[in-house]
């Protein structure tokens, strides 16, 4: 409904407080929705998926963000496409949301042809004269970051992408993601705006009270604390946990696997961090008992105690463990819906009930992302009564909220909101 009292976006922009959530009418307001689609979905690098979902020549997968739909593909010279689904005469979808198959991309309205790589092969009824160079369907810009498939859909793609590139080659290539396999994937529609997807998944003080399966090898004291609220006995045990920490680092990093922190959450166009996290109890993979789910390791590891890798951007976080990795993408559906779409990646040869186990693979993230979506409802709900009002946010275990919030306020300006 059109309401004609409605302060103007930018209003709203000036009216976010440092420190503090943002006010209503970010997370419910549907002009918002649309900025933010415009924004941080059309303009700057999104994750979209992987390599290793299109292994074969032929292999595809359709992802829709809004209005836009684009293909994901495996050309016939083995290379990655990224398509638009637009057909080049009257605009039909050609595929539908998912994976598939294809030997040629066939529109189904009047059957203009595509080859893989995009080129219109066959234009029936269009005359001998018909010139079919110029009618390939639009290449989509995108960069393969170990394995992760980002696009850009801007015309103007924010070149801080390189930073991450070169901080992540280095550290993704021991995972090898390109020759692992998605051994599960679910997708969860969250009943609440992105952002308070994406605030969730910045903080771990939630963690303890709502994640009970998590919490066995997440070491949530990595995501901050407040060392004032502790008793002596805790502060102690928290002290010992960062003096290991960074011995910890210091010895992986001396075998050569990068694991300080960096981040660029700030003053940037693409937002990431990525730090080598330990895991708690045994020490090997995000899993009920903390021990690896897979035996097959992923790529060239030969470690299960190489921590968990651990990266965020602002559509996606992502987890590289020894034997297994979870990665997941988020796209805003509406104002308040969001799809969360999470994959477990194995080695492509390891062999499910031989290799791994699938509920042991998949149990911990499945709770947490159902226990996160219940949280992020419950959120979107709160947001959405006239009683909310933008709450501080700890400036322990909430740093990485303010700095997305900032950064989304900056980048909104920044596109001219
Ligand atoms: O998956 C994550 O990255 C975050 C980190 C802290 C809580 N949450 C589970
Ligand atoms: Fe695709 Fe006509 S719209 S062939
Ligand atoms: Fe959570």
């Amino acid at each position: 409904m059109l309401n004609r009292f409605a302060s103007p976006l930018s209003s709203l922009l000036d009216a976010r407080a440092d420190g503090h959530s943002l006010p209503a009418g970010l997370y419910t307001r549907d002009d918002v929705f649309e900025a933010d689609l415009d924004v941080f979905f059309m303009r700057h690098w999104i994750y979209v998926g992987l390599e290793c979902e299109v292994p074969e020549a032929g292999d595809a997968v359709v992802i829709d963000i809004g209005k836009i739909s684009v293909i994901l593909l495996r050309d016939d010279e083995n290379e990655i496409r990224v398509v638009r689904n637009v057909c080049r005469h009257r605009g039909a979808r050609i595929l539908d949301a998912g994976p598939t198959v294809v030997s040629k991309l066939v529109c189904p309205y009047h059957q203009w042809t595509y080859e893989l790589d995009g080129a219109l092969s066959y234009a029936p009824h269009m005359g001998k004269d018909f010139d079919k160079s110029c009618r390939s369907l639009k290449p989509v810009q995108f960069k393969s970051i170990g394995g992760l498939i980002y696009i850009c859909l801007a015309d103007e793609a924010p070149k801080d992408i390189e930073t991450l590139d070169e901080v992540m080659r280095e550290r993704l290539a021991p995972y090898d993601l390109r020759n692992a396999k998605v051994a599960h994937q679910v997708d969860v529609i969250e009943e609440g705006n992105w952002k308070l997807t994406m605030e969730n998944n910045r903080e771990c003080y939630h963690c303890s009270a709502n994640h009970p399966e998590l919490c066995v090898s997440f070491v949530d004291l990595d995501f901050g604390f407040d060392p004032e609220s502790l008793s002596a006995e805790d502060r102690e045990q928290a002290e010992a946990h960062f003096a290991m920490y960074a011995e910890r680092t210091k010895a992986w990093e001396a075998d050569g696997f990068p694991s300080a922190t960096v981040e660029q959450v700030r003053d940037c166009e693409t937002n990431f961090r990525t730090q080598r996290l330990i895991i708690a109890g045994a020490g090997e993979s995000q899993t009920e008992d903390a021990t690896a789910a897979s035996s097959k390791l992923l790529g060239k590891m030969t470690r299960k105690d190489l921590g968990d890798t651990h990266l965020w951007g602002h559509n996606s976080w992502n987890h590289f463990m020894g034997d297994h990795a979870v990665t997941a993408m988020v796209i805003p559906l509406s104002a308040d819906k969001t799809l969360v779409r999470t994959k477990w990646l194995v080695h492509k040869d390891a062999v499910e009930g031989v290799d791994y186990d699938l509920h042991k693979l998949t149990h911990v993230w499945i709770e947490t992302t159902n226990q996160d979506a219940d949280l992020v409802a419950r959120s979107q709900a709160g947001v959405s009564d006239p009683a909310y009002e933008p709450g501080p946010y700890s400036r322990f275990s909430e740093r990485a909220l303010d700095d997305f919030a900032t950064w989304y306020i900056d980048r909104m300006r920044a596109h001219g909101y």
